[in-house]
């Protein structure tokens, strides 16, 4: 009855806007006829909302008529690890980082139940840039914990949208990871395709550097400046890759709804030895077709669609690319199926190019044998020191802050059992690098570290450190010890 009334006043409203369009002798009816079909479409029976937590997406709606559909969310703030050791505490719609997913059609009229959770701290609200209304639904939807809020909005335009808790301050509600994703399917649903996965972007602020141990609070300070210790995909570091690898097989058509919850950066998004066939430009109805990579404004969105041709894992990324590889946007799609040499012939021949060459290549000064003028440690704690400041000048981009490494692409040297197995091995893998399959803790790598352009002083003092941290088995080494594998 209500939402009849409501139908009502937007039609006379709509009917107003196209009045005036036509004095103004606007141009552009096509949109305007689409529009008001939107409006007039019928709904009859009820239908409760599937929702779903990232990375999956709710049943595509298909041939279904518009209905009433009903969306239960739930606001929960809880805790959550942001990386391993790293507690952060979440301000969630539905208990995950991004929220569930909603999945409508044109046509529907949504009945909005918001929920906020009466162990929570602080009123909540919603703001749904699939809303054609005040706020977008925030100015209806304020809710104090223990209570709830219905309200309910005629779902006109087609795309992707973002929504977002629109609370005072509304940056910090976001930053803590109040943002989600509502997808408008047009008449008719969107083609089918093999696979459907729900990525989100967003913008982290700790207190502590990025991996410091502990529960770390939000920094307000490093949110104005826009300098975050995180930028990650669905709400924490690791978040979709090893097993929880995001998976498709050979030949199968794969379809990504990616947005961005900012609550700062923007993201040019990338997937590592693919190209999108189709991007849904802004998750709106422009469509580009084999594009590299896409831009994905902040409180934005993009559909992008791929078939994958060629088994293997492939990494998907903020190509802002210090955030994928020092803030945690890194993201895996495991496609599994037949090789196809055509497509891709994988490594044909490892040709010798310099008369001593080996598969490794050296950093550039590399294997420098002659000793520069430097510091010298004169005790364990210079050595930790110093062998500090090495780690995280050279070895922390690929291995992490905390030694805790990226599974699948560099493995942990925290409690590496690889590393405190053999010292020598370890000394001659700084030295020379390493390539070929290892079994760190359990878990197969298969990769190449390059060799590292250290003096023997340096070698000593890193290893020390990373033998010395994090739970290793407390080794100290020599320069004689890394002397003696360097010349052997
Ligand atoms: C460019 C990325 C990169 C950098 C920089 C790097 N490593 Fe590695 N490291 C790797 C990869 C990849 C492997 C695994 C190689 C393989 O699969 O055979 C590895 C393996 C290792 C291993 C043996 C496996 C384990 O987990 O115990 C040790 C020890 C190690 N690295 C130490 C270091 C130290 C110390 C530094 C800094 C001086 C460093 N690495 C710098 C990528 C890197
Ligand atoms: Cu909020």
């Amino acid at each position: 009855m209500n939402l009849t009334i409501k139908k009502n006043l937007v039609t006379k409203v709509l009917f107003g806007i196209s009045a005036m369009a036509l004095l103004s002798s606007c141009v552009n009816d096509q949109s305007e006829k689409k529009y008001n079909d939107t409006v007039d479409i019928p709904v009859n029976q009820e239908m409760i909302a599937e929702l779903t937590s990232p990375p999956n997406v709710p049943t595509p709606v298909g041939k279904r008529m518009a209905k009433k559909l009903i969306v239960d969310l739930e606001i929960q703030e809880r805790e959550g690890e942001m990386t391993s050791g790293v507690k952060y505490i979440y301000w969630t719609f539905g208990g995950t980082v991004p929220g569930s997913f909603i999945r409508t059609r044109v046509g529907d009229e949504v009945e909005f139940h918001l929920k906020n959770h009466p162990d929570n701290k602080l009123p909540h609200n919603i703001d749904l840039h699939a809303v054609n209304g005040p706020g977008g639904g925030a100015e209806s939807s304020f809710v104090a914990p223990g209570h709830e809020k219905v309200f309910s909005f005629k779902v006109l335009n087609p795309g992707l949208y973002v929504y977002h808790c629109a609370t005072a301050p509304v940056g910090m509600h976001i930053a803590n990871g109040m943002y989600g994703l509502i997808l408008v399917e047009p008449e008719g649903g969107l083609p089918p395709v093999d696979k459907e996965y729900y990525i989100m972007q967003g913008d982290f602020y700790t207190e502590g550097g990025y991996g410091e141990r502990g529960v770390q609070p939000f920094d307000m300070q490093k949110a104005i400046d826009e300098k975050p210790d995180y930028v990650v995909f669905n709400g924490h570091v690791g978040a979709m890759t090893g097993d929880n690898a995001i998976t498709a097989k050979v030949g199968e058509k794969v379809r990504l709804f990616v947005g961005n919850g900012g609550p700062n950066l923007v993201s040019s998004f990338h997937v590592i030895g693919e190209i999108f066939d189709k991007v849904y430009v802004e998750g709106g109805d422009l469509i580009n077709d084999n594009v590299q990579t896409t831009l994905i404004p902040a409180g934005g969105a993009a559909i992008v669609e791929f078939r994958v041709d060629v088994p293997g894992t492939f990494i998907l990324v903020d190509h802002s690319i210090f955030r994928a590889f020092n803030k945690g946007a890194l993201a895996m799609l495991k496609v599994e199926g037949e090789e196809n040499k055509a497509i891709y012939s994988g490594e044909i021949r490892d040709g010798i190019y310099l008369p001593e060459g080996s598969v490794i290549q050296s950093m550039p000064n590399g294997g420098d044998k002659t000793e520069k003028v430097e510091m010298k440690a004169l005790s364990l704690e210079e050595r930790m020191t110093f062998g500090k400041d090495k780690y995280m000048a050279t070895c922390s981009a690929c291995h992490q802050a905390n030694g805790q490494g990226i599974e699948g692409a560099f493995p942990p040297l925290a409690k590496s059992d690889y590393l405190n197995a053999d010292v020598n091995r370890a000394i001659d893998i700084v030295l020379h690098g390493k390539t070929g399959e290892i079994t760190v803790n359990g878990k197969k790598y298969n990769s190449v570290m390059t060799a590292q352009a250290l003096s023997d002083e340096e070698v000593t003092n890193v290893l020390t450190y990373v033998y010395n941290s994090w739970g290793n088995s407390k080794k100290e080494v020599t320069p004689e010890m890394v002397q003696a594998v360097r010349n052997r």
